[in-house]
């Protein structure tokens, strides 16, 4: 994947919500379900409505019951938060795909909404996992990180890294010195043949990501969308 994907990410937990996001022209959704307010059942009815694009969901932790649970439910892909090193790639990576790939157990929930099931191997070769890179220690690991064997995507989380190196998200985004650490990721997503996404949330971020060779960009997120546009339209209203 060479070319840029922009993508939608939503906070809000319903299956109107993601619908909504799925349909604004992004090439993916994400629901968040690490900071954002899709439980299970939410997952569940959200991941159809949305289904006009690829839907990932974002997990609460790195573990093999959530991770399956979200692929159960027909999601194109997970993104696994604060994953620290290669091993804890490995491992998500592996909760993503079933025997002899990985470990995720047989579960078809889609099914029972009437889907066809997918096969084992070509659930395999479809599903994309994707671990955030949000962490010193992950940065430090990050060559082996993007060459674990099964990561399709790493993607940063830029408000997480900044709160770590203790600087600004904003100073973190232009730190242009040599060896900064999101060049470094580009660098080794680029060496390992590896899709570099990452959290933006707003058209300053995003563009400052892609012009650092990032690919797979989350830019619009519901809730800030809703504050932002709201807050001027009632405003510009009073103020006419
Ligand atoms: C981060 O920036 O840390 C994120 O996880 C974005 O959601
Ligand atoms: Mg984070």
């Amino acid at each position: 994947m060479s070319s840029v994907q922009v993508g939608a990410w939503s906070m809000l937990g319903t299956a109107a919500a993601a619908s909504l996001m799925s349909r604004i022209g992004a090439d993916w959704v994400v629901l968040d379900s690490q900071h954002g307010l899709y439980d299970d059942a939410g997952v569940i009815a959200a991941v159809p409505a949305a289904a006009s694009v690829p839907v990932h969901v974002r997990v609460s932790a790195n573990t093999p019951a959530l991770i399956g649970r979200a692929l159960d439910a027909g999601a194109a892909g997970v993104i696994v938060p604060m994953v620290q090193d290669a091993a804890e790639a490995v491992a998500a990576a592996a909760a993503c795909r079933y025997a002899p790939e990985g470990i995720r157990s047989w579960g078809p929930l889609a099914a029972y909404r009437g889907e066809s099931t997918v096969p084992p191997a070509e659930a395999n070769a479809r599903v994309s996992c994707a671990v955030m890179v949000e962490t010193p220690t992950a940065v430090a690991d990050v060559e082996a990180i993007a060459a674990a064997p099964g990561v399709d995507i790493v993607f940063v989380g830029p408000f997480d890294l900044s709160i770590a190196l203790g600087v600004e998200v904003a100073d973190l985004l232009a730190d242009r010195t040599p060896g900064n650490p999101l060049d470094r990721i580009v660098a080794a997503c680029r060496a390992a043949g590896t899709v570099a996404g990452a959290f933006a949330g707003g058209r300053d971020a995003a563009d400052a990501l892609l012009s650092r060779g990032f690919t797979w960009i989350a830019v619009a997120v519901d809730t800030q969308l809703i504050t932002a546009a709201g807050t001027a339209l009632v405003a510009d209203t009073r103020g006419a």
